[in-house]
């Protein structure tokens, strides 16, 4: 534990509880030192305000944290990710959510709780080629997918440095959305679907002097980053040009724009199917605007907004946002979030 951090995130939490001297001189004495959840909750909700690459931060203080640090077995773990699964997902109407488990003791190997399979095959890679290692790393395990596009991996728990268990998520507890575009009816030929809730797991939670390890949190997807990256990256699912070519787009020259076309058409279907399907998802434009309401938000409380332009900007129309045509400092503030070394 980092003393001086310790002491910098009471003195945060005194100032924004509006707390006394005598009750952070009290609180500082105590110990053993843990953090108490409703401390932690705020720690996870400033970690949120605190993650400059994020655009969607004006509602980060309805972040909801379930406190699960008493948890050390594999099974009850698995058990309180499926609940995590669950309670965010809300049968669409996705909530802001963060699990939390005991430090240091814990890690989950996945990159998102929910992800799609990768495989490379002698006639190339089949689903997500950003999964290639962490499936094969689950196959070493012994799992098996069925080798579709779009196998869901499954959950894989460390604790204690031990070997790593793996579980099979059910089906039951994993929304997904098919795509089709409100015009063109052949679109949904390309059989593309994508899950509706991004549960980022790797990330390691820094919060009071303590790293957390284990500490999934996940808010709704911006239409972009499954229309304009997911799906559209050479190195991910790259549709465009079978985009292109099902709604009738010519591919003959760059100069054309086809894959400019295809991208907007790609990223208007991703939006219409979440809506359709009553998934929570916004669009670049709205979710600009809604960091503007958060940058002045913080502006009235006196608190300086950072941020990472280079992953603030959409990667649709940049320029059609404010956010393209104003610096932002990319100071990194604590609690907040981190990449930590792959654990295998
Ligand atoms: C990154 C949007 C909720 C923390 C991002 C990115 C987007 C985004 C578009 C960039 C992703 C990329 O380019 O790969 C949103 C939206 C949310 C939301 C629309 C809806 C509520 C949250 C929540 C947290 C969070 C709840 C944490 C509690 C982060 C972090 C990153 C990030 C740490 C950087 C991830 C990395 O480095 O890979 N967000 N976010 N976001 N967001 Fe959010
Ligand atoms: N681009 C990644 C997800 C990164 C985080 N994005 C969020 N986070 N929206 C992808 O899977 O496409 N969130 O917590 O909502």
């Amino acid at each position: 534990m980092n003393k001086q951090e310790m002491y910098n995130f009471f003195n945060l939490y005194k100032k924004e509880y509006q707390k006394t001297d005598e009750w952070l001189a009290e609180r500082l004495q105590q110990k053993p030192y843990q953090l108490t959840t409703e401390e932690l909750t705020f720690g996870a909700r400033v970690a949120w305000r605190n993650s400059n690459k994020c655009i969607g931060r004006l509602f980060w203080q309805s972040l909801h944290v379930f406190d699960e640090r008493h948890l050390i077995e594999e099974e009850a773990i698995f058990e309180a990710l499926l609940r995590h699964i669950d309670f965010a997902t809300n049968d669409g109407k996705i909530r802001p959510t963060q699990t939390v488990f005991t430090p240091e003791r814990v890690r989950i190997w996945n990159h998102q709780l929910i992800r799609y399979a990768g495989y490379e095959t002698d006639n190339g890679i089949i689903g997500d080629s950003d999964s290639l290692q962490f499936t094969k790393m689950c196959m070493e395990l012994g799992w098996q997918g069925d080798g579709t596009n779009f196998d869901l991996l499954p959950l894989v728990i460390q604790v204690d440095g031990r070997e790593a268990k793996w579980f099979e998520i059910p089906k039951k507890h994993v929304l997904e959305v098919e795509m089709t575009h409100p015009e063109y009816d052949s679109f949904a030929e390309l059989q593309l679907k994508w899950y509706a809730v991004p549960i980022i797991s790797s990330m390691g939670f820094s919060c009071g002097g303590v790293e957390f390890t284990a500490a999934p949190f996940n808010g709704w997807y911006m239409g972009t980053e499954i229309g304009a990256r997911n799906f559209a990256d050479v190195e991910r699912y790259n549709m465009l040009p079978a985009v292109a070519d099902k709604i009738g787009i010519l591919r003959e020259s760059n100069s054309s724009l086809w894959k400019d076309r295809a991208l907007v058409e790609l990223n208007i279907a991703v939006l219409h199917s979440f809506k359709m399907a009553g998934v929570s998802i916004v669009d670049h434009h709205t979710a600009a605007q809604q960091f503007k309401l958060f940058e002045q938000q913080e502006e009235a409380a006196d608190r300086e907004v950072t941020g990472n332009w280079t992953w603030l900007i959409p990667p649709l129309s940049p320029a059609t946002t404010h956010i393209f045509h104003k610096p932002i400092s990319n100071e990194i503030k604590k609690p907040n979030y981190f990449y930590q070394k792959s654990p295998f």
